[in-house]
């Protein structure tokens, strides 16, 4: 079968949308690091949209890949071009989507990058190197090839460009702003240029976008007939909140809420990540111990819809408080969820753990404990976190345990299985302070996480969900 690529573009099926702008103009404008599947799901995708409805040519963007070629190498026989599928219940869009100027490895040679970001045509700076990429243990160098771009652009008089942060972080822009005057701490000169000329707007962003299994492939190359050596699946749903603060301009990208500052952006990023990712967290450990393997198939075990709902009732709605979104937004996200198009693995969500409990679980959790109500479900989701570290599901059925602080789990997973009591062991996982901070001293949180691991231990977590969860 023929590749897809600039030649092959012509004879693609009417039902299939292209790039309907004059591609062969486009320039970067735009430099991407993480080019992973959410990136092109996302930013791409909606800069395509931009491009479609007549935005300037010189939006395109270059992305990085920063960990593996494969990304480069998938896309650099098709010029960088790929079909991105939506797909719910009821079929498929599958567009080829263009706006990707270039798909590169940044590798351990990120000259280039550096270069291109320090390139006088650069506007904007985007990110999306997930949590693990901004604690400076995952994605690798992120931030410091970054900023040493940066200092090339500084360096050259150049004018400051927007550094745009698309990562699951609260605050994500300020985030990145602080990481990055902080590595710069012994350049004076270049922390004031950064503070000064760069800017550094916070977004909420949302849309499932799982990983391309073969499956998707072969089904994308059918409907194609020419083959995508990585097209990109995700929901017709998407949902981009973004402070409009940019240092050198930005495309017209369609259908973003755009807010005046940090602020406006918090309170839907704290409503995202506590009740979309705090579900789906919660979800993917019940699941990994219980042996379902993919979020609709979760969706649709006996109990887990009611479970979640409960869980929104009881935890997240109350401690989200005046942040909190009408309770539709919930219903909603349960019904992305049971989305059978998609085959979103929990494994992939259960992944790298430590990095997003904080962001997702621990605010509920900690607003539960202040107010002394509700935390069951909340804790419920939390044991199943450390059963999760057991690295086999409840049928003794092995997983790997992926995450960045996996030696370290792993160490106290070793304590924690000849430990007496789920008591003594809930309190021990809760001694591990990058993920509970200072919980093992309240005692109701020890008491809601021990009767909660007690429960998963004895019952298993598919019947803890269908009993609902158990207070404390
Ligand atoms: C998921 C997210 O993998 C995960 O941890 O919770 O990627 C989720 O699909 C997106 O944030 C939805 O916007």
């Amino acid at each position: 079968m023929p590749r897809l690529n600039t030649d092959t573009l012509a004879g693609l099926p009417d039902a299939v949308y292209q790039p309907r702008y004059a591609r062969q103009q486009l320039q970067p404008g735009i430099v991407h690091l993480g080019l992973g599947n959410f990136a092109r799901a996302f930013l791409v995708a909606q800069t395509e949209a931009a491009l479609n409805a007549g935005e300037a040519l010189h939006w395109g963007i270059t992305g990085y890949g920063l960990q593996r070629p494969d990304m480069h190498q998938a896309l650099a026989p098709q010029q960088g071009l790929f079909a991105l599928a939506e797909r719910d219940a009821t079929g498929q869009t599958l567009r080829v989507v263009g706006a990707l100027c270039g798909a590169e490895f940044a590798g351990d040679n990120s000259a280039a990058l550096q270069a291109q970001i320090a390139h006088p045509a650069t506007r904007i700076v985007s990110l999306t190197i997930t949590e693990k990429g901004y604690a400076g243990s995952g994605v690798k160098d992120a931030l410091p090839t970054l900023l040493r771009g940066l200092a090339q652009r500084y360096a050259q008089g150049l004018p400051g460009v927007t550094v745009m942060s698309l990562d699951n972080l609260s605050r994500n822009g300020e985030h990145t702003r602080a990481r990055l005057l902080t590595l710069a701490e012994t350049q004076p000169e270049l922390q004031r240029w950064l503070a000064s000329a760069c800017t550094f707007p916070c977004s909420m962003v949302d849309r499932i976008v799982p990983a391309t299994t073969a499956a998707d492939r072969e089904r994308v190359a059918a409907a194609l007939g020419v083959q995508d050596a990585w097209p990109v699946m995700a929901e017709p749903y998407l949902h981009w909140v973004l402070e409009d603060r940019f240092a050198a301009g930005r495309p017209a990208w369609p259908g973003v809420t755009w807010v005046p500052d940090a602020a406006a952006v918090a309170a839907w990023e704290a409503a995202k990540l506590r009740v979309v990712n705090g579900a789906h967290s919660a979800l993917a450990y019940l699941s990994m111990a219980a042996g379902w393997a993919t979020v609709d198939e979760a969706m649709a075990q006996p109990g887990l819809h009611a479970w979640l709902q409960q869980f929104f009732a009881l935890d997240v709605w109350p401690a989200l408080g005046a942040a909190a979104p009408p309770a539709a937004y919930g219903d909603a996200v349960l019904a992305r969820f049971a989305n059978p198009a998609l085959a979103h693995r929990t494994a992939q969500i259960a992944m790298d753990g430590s990095q997003k409990l904080p962001l997702r679980l621990l605010p509920t959790f900690k607003a539960c404990l202040q107010s002394g109500q509700g935390g069951a479900h909340t804790a419920l989701a939390l044991a199943a976190w450390m059963q999760y570290q057991r690295g086999h599901n409840d049928a003794g059925v092995p997983h790997a345990v992926n995450d960045p602080a996996a030696a370290a789990l792993a160490a106290l997973q070793q304590q924690a299985q000849v430990l007496p009591d789920a008591t003594a062991r809930a309190a021990l996982w809760a001694s591990y302070t990058p993920v509970f901070a200072d919980l093992a001293q309240d005692a109701r949180a020890l008491r809601l996480l021990g009767n909660a691991l007690e429960q998963l231990q004895s019952q298993g977590a598919a019947a803890c969900v269908r009993a609902g969860s158990v207070g404390g």
